[in-house]
């Protein structure tokens, strides 16, 4: 897939330039993002060496055991975003509450992040994430984040997350496309590997904790059988392919089909993720891909939030299987 050469700096520049009345702040902001990106990169990948293994000792604002690289990579991302001027406030998995960076006139975007998503996977050197979802403020001059990303007055412009893998994959959409960019640590550069990314229409392989599925709605454990049922024509069985981090299962099936799917359970009665800063972004990344995103009974893109960390299940991926999860559930059946 290398298209040799073209830097991400590049890309986002060109995409800049197919609307005559931009003002190259969304440009800085994804610029920015790469920037972040490249730190994290480097500190994931020698969190062993310096004392980054492990957990500060504290929970987040949801509940989760808090890692010394969650802590980092939050600082790192809001850091990067603070310097621009341009970031009015950022919803962030590892903050209670918004942080509102500044209430001047250029100020007009909010950020929604998961600065490390995959957290469990920190000390076992498995796939790690950063998901990131930018919106355009609404016209209002008062200055009430929490309420603009709440309510209809901020519109998503563009999304999407780094995957710090075997190589580190920045994969971002502004709408025209969804294009990856892998880091090339010599150069300190990402640049364009994968062109246009069309998630097919259908896949081969299911991703899910299925540690939890006898506390799943029973239709959902009705598709896993189906599934996971020998059938030569619907090219059945699935695989299982799960790795714990989920921008590492979701790009997968991004790239190659497939379903990823975290429903409510005992111990998550509304799902575990987030809706502002893993869902919808991915959700955005997704759809513009051609793919689906819904929680299984309706669009992720539809759920109006009522609290920045409000959970949702979630339902992701080829637009095949995520439509047949949803028929399961409303019917038991395909
Ligand atoms: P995190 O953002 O705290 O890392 O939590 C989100 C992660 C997803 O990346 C992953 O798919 C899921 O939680 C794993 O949860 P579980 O261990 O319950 O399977
Ligand atoms: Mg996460």
């Amino acid at each position: 897939m290398s298209t040799g050469g073209v830097t991400l700096n590049r890309h986002i520049l060109e995409e800049e330039q197919r609307h005559p009345e931009a003002t190259g702040h969304l440009s800085a902001l994804l610029v920015q993002l790469g920037f972040a990106a490249k730190i994290l990169a480097r500190e994931i990948g020698r969190a062993a060496l310096v004392g980054k293994f492990g957990l500060v000792g504290e929970k987040n604002p949801t509940g989760d055991s808090q890692k010394k690289l969650d802590v980092f990579a939050n600082d790192t991302v809001v850091e990067a975003f603070a310097q621009t001027g341009l970031v009015a406030g950022i919803v962030s998995e590892e903050l209670d509450e918004v942080k509102i960076l500044s209430c001047e006139g250029k100020a007009r975007y909010i950020l929604c992040t998961d600065p490390l998503d995959g957290s469990s996977n920190t000390d076992i050197n498995g796939a790690l994430g950063t998901i990131f979802g930018i919106y355009r403020r609404g016209t209002s001059d008062r200055c009430d984040v929490q309420s603009e990303i709440l309510g209809q007055d901020a519109q998503q412009m563009a999304a999407g997350y780094v995957m710090y893998g075997t190589s580190t994959l920045l994969v971002y959409t502004c709408g025209h496309g969804v294009h990856g960019f892998t880091l090339d640590r010599e150069l300190g550069e990402f640049l364009l590997s994968h062109d246009n990314i069309r998630c097919p229409r259908r896949g081969r392989t299911y991703s899910a904790n299925l540690a939890r599925a006898r506390e799943w709605h029973p239709n959902l454990q009705r598709f896993i059988d189906y599934l996971t049922h020998g059938n030569e024509v619907t090219k059945r069985p699935y695989s299982l392919r799960y790795t714990g981090a989920l921008v590492a299962d979701l790009h997968r099936s991004l790239v190659e089909g497939g379903v990823y799917l975290y429903p409510a359970d005992g111990g998550h009665p509304e799902g575990k993720l987030r809706l502002l800063y893993e869902c919808a972004p991915l959700a955005f990344v997704v759809e513009h891909a051609g793919g689906r995103a819904s929680t299984g009974w309706q669009l992720i893109r539809d759920v109006q939030a009522k609290s920045i960390h409000q959970r949702v299940p979630l339902v992701i991926g080829s637009s095949h299987e995520v439509a047949l999860c949803e028929r399961f559930l409303a019917t038991g059946q395909p």
